[in-house]
């Protein structure tokens, strides 16, 4: 990928109630009574109010990891972990460069976890679903899924609905409604549906067209988009995607991540 630094937002998505594979994991390991977040990097803060699940790569090995020791805890890659820990992200007692692993899952243990995603309209919460196209050598290995907005998303969403079974996950998991956000002059407001039906793209796996798809959906979503949901409704989106970054930094709900 390109030189330079990614400033993402890092999210924190809590913990509600863990899937039967995931307890065993960790029981002994998490104290009870403490918050584990999972932790999905984004370049597009402003579409969190679409969020409708988070994915996870299900061969991945991700680790959980303390923040505030009995209390706060995140679900990242190793990678990312190293990279928060030379950023300071893990406040005292850990000195710069320092981090502490209290157990490790693979992305297949948690899926159908239940997660509170903040800014949200899915009030109850979201799911963790897997998606074979998450890269582990990139951001947290976590992503937040707007299929209103992104096309690899909304492709990912869809095959998973089709084949729930395949999946191993219930289809009410997959099938929620999406939330127009963003209004552009050329695709809508549902700018990932409209380009994935209009470039034919049938499977998440095609990755060449959703390439070209996400950056046509980007770019109008960016520079042409304005907001029609949310606390910055009729702003641009361009004015809109700072003023949210810091409405949830300020909140406890996101912090800075860069690579
Ligand atoms: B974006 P860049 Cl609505 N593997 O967030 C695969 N994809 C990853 C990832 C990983 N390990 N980590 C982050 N990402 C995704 C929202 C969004 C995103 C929208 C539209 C476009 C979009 C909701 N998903 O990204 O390669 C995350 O998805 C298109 C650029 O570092 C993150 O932002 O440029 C984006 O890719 C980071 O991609």
């Amino acid at each position: 990928e390109g030189v330079g630094v990614q400033e993402y937002t890092a999210l924190k998505l809590r913990v509600k109630e863990w899937p039967e594979a995931a307890k065993s994991k960790i029981q002994g390991k998490v104290p009870e009574g403490a918050n584990v977040y999972f932790v999905p990097a984004t370049l597009r803060p402003e579409t969190m109010y679409g969020q409708t699940h988070c994915f996870v790569g299900p061969n991945i090995t991700y680790g959980i990891y303390e923040v505030k020791k009995g209390q706060e805890y995140y679900f990242i890659s190793e990678r990312a972990a190293r990279n928060m820990a030379y950023q300071s992200i893990f406040p005292e007692p850990f000195k710069w460069g320092q981090w502490t692993k209290v157990a490790e899952l693979q992305g297949s243990d948690v899926i159908g976890t239940l997660v509170h995603a903040p800014l949200s309209a899915q009030k109850d919460g979201i799911r963790i679903l897997p998606m074979e196209s998450v890269k582990a050598s990139k951001g947290t290995g976590v992503v937040t899924s707007v299929p209103s907005d992104s096309p690899d998303d909304y492709a990912t969403m869809m095959d998973l609905v089709k084949k729930a079974e395949y999946y191993k996950i219930k289809k009410e998991w997959a099938d929620v409604d999406i939330l127009p956000i963003i209004e552009t002059p050329s695709y809508g407001n549902l700018t990932a549906k409209f380009l994935v039906e209009k470039m034919k793209i049938m499977s998440p796996k095609d990755a060449k067209q959703l390439a070209e798809a996400k950056d046509l959906a980007y770019k109008e979503g960016f520079y042409q988009g304005k907001m029609i949901y949310g606390n910055f409704a009729g702003k641009s989106v361009e004015e809109a995607k700072p003023l949210v970054r810091q409405q949830l930094i300020d909140a406890g709900d996101a912090f800075a991540y860069a690579e």
